[in-house]
């Protein structure tokens, strides 16, 4: 592939990109020792000017994305903690204050199944509920600087995934929720043995300040990962985003 000559700094472009890369991920970029012209062959564009470079760079931080998911590993557990660690109170968040948290009727509730999965039938909460069930004590960490200790319990979601015939070599799962919030996760965090389908939340019911009727709980990502009030579940290999994730965060934003 002949490749056209830049009219740009190539190395101050390099510099940039590597930057916004996290240190495993800078490392195995090095080790492959990747150029700007390994860039716009992974981006699949020549670079000419400034925006060309600017999609570029926006490519480089979905393959950091890529990377930290190829890095995480499936097995490695979150901390847990006693019951005597629990913070209480627990911290409320979201994007609104919490005068205005989504009042969800329990009865005509029903958690749309959607995407590559064989069984989209609609779930009732009862019908969660007769799933079985397992809690944790873990860390509930919030990019906003604050972190706090819970217990939650609910559906291991890998075991909701498999019983809805979920395709499991899909790249990503989805969630859309009641309030307007999304964001999505890649399977193997989907499939990791501590992220549940949390439907109670220190022995009681799920209140409504932290997600009624349901979140999914995960322990090895940031707070905003954790999407409360959830509507709808897709499985998908296109890109969801998120509400955070539209507005600049990090998307996989984990470990
Ligand atoms: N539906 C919904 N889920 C959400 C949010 C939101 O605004 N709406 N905020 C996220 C953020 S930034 C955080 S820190 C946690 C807060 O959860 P908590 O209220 O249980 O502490 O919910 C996450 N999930
Ligand atoms: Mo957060």
């Amino acid at each position: 592939m002949k490749r056209k000559r830049l009219a740009l700094d190539e190395d101050a472009v390099v510099r940039r990109a590597l930057r916004e890369l996290p240190s495993p991920a800078r490392r195995l970029f090095l080790r492959r020792a990747l150029t700007l012209g390994g860039l716009s062959l992974l981006s699949g564009c020549t670079l000419v000017d400034e925006e060309s470079a600017e999609r570029v760079l926006i490519e480089v931080s979905r393959f950091n994305d890529e990377v930290q998911a190829w890095l995480f590993d499936p097995n490695r557990l979150a901390p847990t903690y006693p019951e005597s660690m629990i913070t209480r109170p627990f911290p409320f968040n979201a994007y609104y204050d919490r005068d205005e948290v989504p009042e969800v009727d329990a009865e005509p509730y029903r958690l749309e199944i959607g995407g590559l999965v064989a069984d989209r039938h609609a779930w009732t909460l009862p019908e969660l509920r007769r799933l079985p069930q397992t809690d944790q004590v873990t860390r509930h960490i919030c990019v906003e600087g604050w972190s706090a200790i819970g217990k939650w319990g609910g559906v291991r979601f890998s075991d909701f995934l498999k019983r809805v015939g979920a395709d499991l070599t899909a790249k990503y799962v989805g969630f859309s929720c009641l309030d307007d919030y999304s964001t999505s996760i890649d399977m193997a965090t989907a499939l990791h043995p501590q992220t549940l389908l949390a439907l109670s939340y220190d022995g009681r019911t799920l209140p409504p300040e932290y997600g009624f009727p349901m979140k999914l709980r995960i322990p090895t990502k940031l707070g905003f990962k954790n999407p409360k009030h959830i509507a709808a579940i897709f499985v998908t290999n296109v890109y969801p985003g998120g509400y955070w994730e539209d507005r600049g965060y990090n998307w996989f934003s984990g470990s």
